[in-house]
């Protein structure tokens, strides 16, 4: 009997298992169980995002829709000539059109997301408007190590376009890794962020609990992705979507809680679940514009310019590197 055998085997199965159900376990043993934010966006996820991102309650999407059409010509001046872009998360590609638009020139553009499927119909769609564009999609976790395609002949200086508040659902410590990682990919250009800022919890509150009940929708499509995905038998109509402000750490949590205590089958692991024990599902950081600058010059970038609406609900950085 070779002694090895069973722990050879053991790991042969662990390498097969995908990085949500590697996750999905860690998570699920943790106490408070959690799991990363980045697992919401599957297809039926990422639809249900760009549901959110056009709720009236949800005011960071047109906010900083707004801030970048307003002074999408002073932002181009800074940036200046910018050869290829590199966005992080790109989604549905609505807000980089802007950015297309008011920039001189751009060679190549970058769009980086983990939702693969939902990327390509995106690129489809805006290679047919800017034919001249080189759109080279990336489908990859930019929360982990990636490579960007080589430079070419024509990609000079790289720009770095991160919209929609996405830095606010790492923790502090994933923030500055990937603040600090990007300011070497962008080394010679810049970043343009785009964060929502501090603001009345009750705001805050309406935005992640909209009276449709899109966001308890997209909460609970982790459960669905778990089921569909991995074989899990999670009963959505279990959980409640829980989404409040903590104001010591500036941050609106959201949690799946369960509504009674009841058990869950999850790749041959038998999870029990009390009534009102919770999935914390993701953080979302709100930032001081004083703060945002202070994690951005630790990363390595300097300081530009700041734009935000006139209620202050939003704003975007131009940080040099
Ligand atoms: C993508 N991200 C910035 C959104 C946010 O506001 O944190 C995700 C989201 N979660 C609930 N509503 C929207």
């Amino acid at each position: 009997r070779n002694p090895s055998f069973n722990v050879d085997s053991f790991q042969a199965q662990q390498a097969t298992l995908s990085d949500f159900a590697q996750d999905m376990l860690a998570g699920m043993a943790r106490r408070p169980r959690s799991i990363p934010p980045k697992y919401f966006y599957d297809e039926a996820g990422s639809a249900l995002f760009d549901r959110i991102c056009a709720l009236p309650e949800y005011y960071p999407t047109r906010t900083e829709l707004r801030i970048l059409t307003d002074r999408a010509a002073e932002i181009a001046n800074h940036i200046g000539p910018a050869a290829e872009i590199v966005e992080f998360g790109a989604g549905s590609l609505t807000k980089v059109r802007l950015l297309l638009d008011a920039l001189e020139a751009p060679k190549r553009y970058l769009p980086i997301d983990i939702s693969g499927a939902h990327l390509e119909s995106a690129v489809a769609r805006l290679r047919a408007e800017y034919p001249a564009l080189e759109v080279q999609p990336v489908v990859a976790d930019y929360t982990r190590r990636f490579a960007l395609p080589a430079p070419t002949v024509e990609s000079g200086r790289r720009v770095g376009f991160f919209p929609g508040s996405t830095l606010g659902n790492f923790s502090p410590e994933e923030a500055l890794a990937f603040l600090q990682s990007a300011a070497r990919m962008l080394h010679g250009g810049g970043l343009l962020l785009g964060v929502d800022l501090i603001k009345d919890p009750a705001l805050l509150h309406e935005a992640y609990n909209d009276a449709q009940g899109v966001t308890a929708a997209f909460n609970a499509n982790l459960l669905h992705r778990a089921n569909a995905e991995l074989g899990a038998d999670f009963q959505p109509g279990n959980f409640l979507h829980a989404a409040f402000y903590n104001a010591p750490l500036q941050r609106i949590e959201m949690h799946l809680v369960s509504k009674r205590a009841h058990a869950v089958n999850l790749l041959g692991e038998r999870l029990t679940f009390a009534e009102g024990e919770t999935i914390h599902t993701e953080n979302s950081h709100k930032f001081s514009i004083d703060g945002l600058r202070t994690l951005a010059v630790k990363a390595g970038f300097g300081i530009g310019p700041v734009w935000t609406d006139p209620e202050r609900l939003f704003s975007v950085h131009w940080l040099p590197v």
